[in-house]
């Protein structure tokens, strides 16, 4: 696997790989590999000829107040997991390198980026858009990868694709968990032992959601009240937000109908804020099932 720390080179490598009809498979992380980043590679590596991964943490969509200076580095062990999953070129640029002295330019997908995520991380969306869009520039990949687990996320940047009218066709992917149902993430490395078995209550949740649906519940604020019941239980759980809101506007619902949805959650468990969500896709030709990743 090459590593490439600057934009020039990453454009001549993209150029040449493309000169030569390679198809481009770009996923876009911030390090702290686990699991649920290789599954992204993975399913780029069946699509693609060419897979790229970037490690970049990226300051611009972090608050003043968050967890910038201590968000875990792990780059060695990132670059043997990235080799062993085949990618073939990473790019890890310095901040100094995508943010030089005098940047001024940032985009904004305005009327998804300010609830929920947005609400609680003023910012953040902002941040993740204007690196994200610019990642897309320097890589120039037909296909991106993202997780689901970061929904409201893929929404915000499949909305910036269509608007600019970027030529990436950006692929979600089911969310990958733990034995417990936690979901993986960078930021579970926070969690002591007591929190971290606090946390699995999140998936208890959205057991009890999914209990709900396939008892015919439709109604949003039920499923809401069910959600919250289960996280009331847990005494380190603090919830921030659950909602229940239609996939495409991220706007709440009132009750489930043949429109996909999600049941979001975000909760603390001590200090730690994890987020977490139900996909909820009523199956095409009927009224009520429920099928979800
Ligand atoms: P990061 O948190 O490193 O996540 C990189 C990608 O991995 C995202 O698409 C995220 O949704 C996906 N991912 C994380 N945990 C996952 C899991 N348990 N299962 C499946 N996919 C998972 O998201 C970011 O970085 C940044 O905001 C970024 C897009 C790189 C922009 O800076």
């Amino acid at each position: 696997m090459e590593i490439i720390r600057t934009i020039s080179w990453m454009k001549e490598t993209v150029r040449q790989a493309r000169a030569e009809n390679h198809v481009g498979g770009f996923i876009p992380t911030m390090g702290a590999l686990h699991e649920g980043h290789l599954s992204l590679i993975r399913r780029a590596r069946v699509d693609c000829s060419r897979v790229y991964a970037s490690i970049f943490l990226n300051p611009a969509q972090f608050g003043p107040n968050e967890d910038l200076s201590k968000y875990p580095r792990t780059f060695e062990r990132d670059v043997e997991q990235l080799t062993d999953a085949g990618v073939d070129v990473l790019f890890a640029p310095e901040a100094n390198e995508i943010y030089p002295q005098g940047f001024h330019t940032y985009v904004n997908v305005e009327g998804l980026s300010e609830r929920l995520e947005g609400r609680s991380r003023p910012g953040h969306f902002r941040g993740v858009s204007t690196v994200v869009l610019k990642l897309f520039e320097i890589v120039q990949p037909q296909f991106a990868y993202f997780g689901r687990k970061d929904a409201q996320q893929v929404r915000i940047l499949q909305q910036m694709a269509i608007d600019l009218n970027l030529n990436v066709e950006i692929v979600v992917c089911p969310i990958v968990r733990e034995g417990d149902g936690l979901a993986l993430s960078s930021r579970n490395t926070y969690l002591n032992s007591e929190e971290r078995r606090a946390a699995s209550v999140l998936q208890h949740a959205l057991d009890e959601a999914r209990r709900e649906l396939n008892a015919g519940t439709r109604d949003a604020l039920q499923l809401q009240t069910a959600i919250g019941k289960v996280l009331s239980k847990e005494t380190l759980a603090r919830v921030d937000y659950v909602e229940i809101v239609d996939a495409e506007s991220f706007q709440p619902v009132s009750s489930i109908g043949a429109r996909p949805v999600y049941a979001l959650l975000a909760v603390f468990i001590g200090k730690t804020r994890l987020i977490d969500n139900l996909f909820i896709a009523p199956a095409a030709g009927q009224n009520v099932p429920v099928s979800s990743l």
